[in-house]
């Protein structure tokens, strides 16, 4: 394999003399808008252990939408839908189906954020603006990212509240059992031709974000799918945006497939981590969520290739984990199957054992996977 790939923080010098004009604190909780909010909250409780948390709609004010915020440690849900006919929301249905709006990052200062970005490049997707309630109150701001995608500055040091003002607690008597979910990992967006270096850009010039890794189709044998993808980093590392980018191979690449059907550039995959892979699995395999497999000669030889491990090695055949090693030490992963009826958006659930990158040695495993599931849907 041919690779450039380096998985510790290349800054460049100017960079880390350079304070960080973006200081984000994490991220703060990403909007889906979708077609039946009430449902998809459900099937987020219901099959991913989320809790409910919060709620805005008719009872509390709002005319056109509703939206159900749910929480799983520092995962936090919107899931937002129109009451109405017409407008934004319905309009990005139409065009991507369920899909990820807003990819929210926590700040200090929504206002600086939105001027630091604004003023190196970035789109507005709306200025400045302050909501309170009782509790106090949350700045917001908004730019554009790939596609339809935003990020929204959330400041929320003068906020006591249970969410954000114009939200209330959402406190339904349903609550099942979490599944160990703790954080967002990396939220990957795919882009379309052409486009990868683009947005790298755009995360380094707009956002001072720095390359962690590149993969390019050499790195993925071309009997297999093929794809260009690019890892920026924020400067402190808790936020991390691989782009990928299809790129001609012998059959259809899983990312033109993703473009195809979303109508355009999203994200891909919100990679979700766990401090223990095989009860989150089966926790969530027990309520129905389906993940690829791999054929079992993968783990034929997979301890050669990525040495000792603390865990047995059978729960993580059984289960169909994947595992691969860096230099720092390695990490286990998973991939569910499309979790809409578009093969659009897939979750990963992802333990790091010190690993800081991404399972490049199982691409190969896992985009033929990827592809039997393209072949079943005839888009191969
Ligand atoms: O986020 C990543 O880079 C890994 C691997 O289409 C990956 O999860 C890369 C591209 C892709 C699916 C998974
Ligand atoms: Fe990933």
């Amino acid at each position: 394999m041919s690779i450039h790939d380096k998985t510790s923080l290349q800054l460049p010098k100017e960079n880390l003399e350079a304070k960080d004009f973006l200081p984000l604190l994490g991220t703060d909780h990403v909007e889906l808008y979708v077609g039946n909010a009430k449902q998809a909250a459900h099937y987020y409780m219901a099959a991913w252990g989320f809790q409910p948390l919060a709620y805005a709609g008719l009872e509390t004010g709002l005319k056109d939408r509703v939206s159900y915020v749910v929480q799983q440690d520092k995962i936090r849900l919107v899931l937002t839908s129109p009451l109405k006919s017409g407008g934004e929301i319905n309009k990005h249905i139409d065009a991507h189906g369920d899909g990820v709006k807003a990819i929210a990052l926590w700040v200090d200062d929504a206002t600086i954020s939105y001027d630091e970005t604004v003023s190196r490049g970035a789109e507005s997707y709306f200025a400045p603006k302050t909501l309170k309630d009782a509790e106090g109150e949350v700045v917001l701001s908004g730019i554009h990212t790939y596609g339809e995608t935003v990020h929204v500055f959330v400041e929320r040091r003068n906020y006591n509240g249970v969410f954000m003002p114009g939200y209330r607690a959402w406190q339904p008597l349903y609550r099942p059992e979490d599944v160990g979910l703790k954080y967002i990992d990396h939220m990957v967006g795919n882009v379309g031709w052409n486009e990868m270096d683009k947005w790298c850009q755009f995360y380094a010039k707009v956002m001072g974000f720095a390359q962690l890794v590149s993969f390019d189709d050499k790195d993925i044998s071309t009997e297999y799918t093929a794809l260009m993808s690019k890892v920026m980093s924020n400067g402190n590392g808790r936020i991390k945006f691989p782009i990928n980018e299809p790129a001609d191979g012998k059959k259809k690449s899983q990312i033109e497939e993703y473009i195809e059907f979303y109508n355009g550039a999203g994200v891909q995959h919100m990679a979700l981590a766990t401090d223990n892979i095989i009860e989150t699995v089966t926790a969530l395999r027990n309520r129905g969520v389906e993940f690829l497999t791999v054929p079992v000669s993968y783990y034929e030889d997979v301890l050669d290739r990525v040495g000792e491990i603390d865990e047995d090695l059978a729960p993580l055949k059984e289960l169909g984990i994947l595992i691969d090693r860096d230099d720092e030490g390695y990490l286990l992963q998973i991939f569910t199957k499309p979790i809409l009826d578009r093969p659009t958006m897939f979750i990963e659930i992802i333990q790091r054992k010190g690993a800081k990158s991404f399972g490049k040695g199982n691409f190969k495993a896992l985009f033929e996977a990827i592809e039997r599931e393209q072949a079943s849907r005839g888009t191969l």
